[in-house]
């Protein structure tokens, strides 16, 4: 683009002027009128400055554009608007209670949140900025809501959120409670066994030792520990150490016959657990191995997945789904809940997945950083209190 300026008396002629040289697609940007004085008792002449805007030869060409291309493009623009929003758009709904017209118009998924107000949607909106999914928090927030007559929207009708937060977690999330539990209701004595699954690194073999410490410790449980992990270097030792120091049988193992012979000679004590080597939910031949050894036994096996809290919510679902297809899943062990100001998958696995959870692990050391979760640790986690 080029701005060329023509000077002259006649407006009219310096248009024409301009079409002839630069041609009919001329842009005329403004002109303006200076008086020319060639003596100051004389009245000046009008001159005028015509400022015109010159089209290149590329711009004057229709650009090509394919329609799909084009759709697309759109597509991905407001699929990316939405996305980016919504979160901001939940937190001004929040601040204003009711659903703003233009933005109701603008953007669908935000009508998702109108039939909530007041605490209520100041509620869904901090669980979002914890990353728990939208569709999740409007469950869970709905189960402490009651409608209001004045709006006619739902809004809390409990003292605090801690306590409607508490409430929606427990019409949707299960918890199985200590691996103890009902050992004293004077039931049968039975062997319990627990199976450490999961990916690498997320804190089993730590994990299973803090349990085991406190089942050997706090409830004078009989506890061994095999471990079928004989791949990872050291593995066998880091275990063997922590057997050591609770003074508990350990026996390292990797063929389902042993598996099988081991588990008999164990047949009266309480709990056995096994730890498994950490394997990656797409590598399914390894993940077929350790089923294998597994499946050698003819005893229940409860089988804990256990799933670090700083994974990306989706790659967590992902993992869930994957040891599905292969174990039966007792519970979800969730770990490193120290290492993310984000924990909604808390909430997101739970209520998606309806499995459920038992422990929580809260950082490094062995054996107090656990705890047994239920409704009011979640929802403490949450609220970041
Ligand atoms: N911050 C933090 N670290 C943890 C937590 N739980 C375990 N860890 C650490 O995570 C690291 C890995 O723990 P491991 O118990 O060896 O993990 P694993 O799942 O057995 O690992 P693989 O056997 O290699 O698959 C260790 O440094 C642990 O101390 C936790 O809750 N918070
Ligand atoms: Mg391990």
């Amino acid at each position: 683009m080029e701005i060329k300026v023509y000077e002259g008396y006649d407006l009219e002629e310096l248009i024409h002027r301009a079409k002839a040289e630069l041609g009919d697609d001329i842009k005329i940007l403004h002109y303006e009128t200076v008086e020319e004085k060639k003596f100051w008792f004389l009245r000046g002449r009008k001159k005028y400055k015509l400022f015109v805007e010159t089209i290149e030869e590329e711009e004057l060409t229709e650009p090509v554009i394919k329609f799909e291309e084009l759709l697309e493009k759109v597509e991905e623009l407001i699929d990316k608007k939405i996305r980016v929003s919504l979160p901001q758009i939940a937190q001004n709904i929040t601040q204003s209670q009711t659903v703003p017209d233009h933005i109701d118009n603008q953007c669908g998924s935000v009508s998702q949140f109108s039939e909530f107000t007041g605490d209520a949607l100041h509620l869904i909106n901090q669980l979002i900025n914890k990353d728990v999914f939208p569709e999740v928090a409007k469950k869970i927030v709905k189960e402490g809501c009651g409608l209001d007559i004045d709006t006619n929207k739902w809004d809390l009708n409990t003292l605090t959120e801690k306590e409607a937060l508490i409430k929606g977690i427990k019409k949707y999330i299960k918890f199985t409670g200590a691996f103890d539990n009902g050992d004293n209701d004077g039931g049968e004595k039975r062997l319990k066994i627990y199976a450490f699954i999961g990916p690498t690194g997320v804190g089993k073999t730590t994990n299973l030792f803090k349990i085991a410490s406190y089942l050997v410790i706090e409830k004078k449980k009989k506890v061994a520990v095999i471990s079928t992990d004989t791949f990872k270097v050291g593995a066998s030792h880091q275990a063997r150490t922590y057997a050591n120091i609770l003074n508990i049988p350990f026996y390292s193992i990797s063929e389902s016959k042993r598996l099988k012979n081991t588990v008999d000679e164990l047949r009266n004590f309480d709990f056995i657990l096994i730890d498994t080597v950490g394997r990656s939910h797409y590598d399914y031949w390894r993940l077929g191995e350790i089923k294998e050894i597994l499946s050698s036994l003819e005893e229940e096996i409860n089988n804990v997945l256990t799933i670090s809290c700083n994974y990306k919510n989706d790659d967590a679902l992902e993992v869930v789904y994957k040891y599905q297809t292969f174990f039966p899943i007792h519970s979800i062990f969730f770990t490193k809940v120290d290492e993310t100001l984000k924990p909604g998958i808390l909430l997101n696995l739970p209520v998606e997945t309806k499995i459920p959870v038992s422990y929580i692990s809260v950082g490094q050391r062995v054996p107090e950083d656990i705890k047994v979760l239920t409704p009011e640790v979640i929802a403490s986690y949450i609220m970041g209190s």
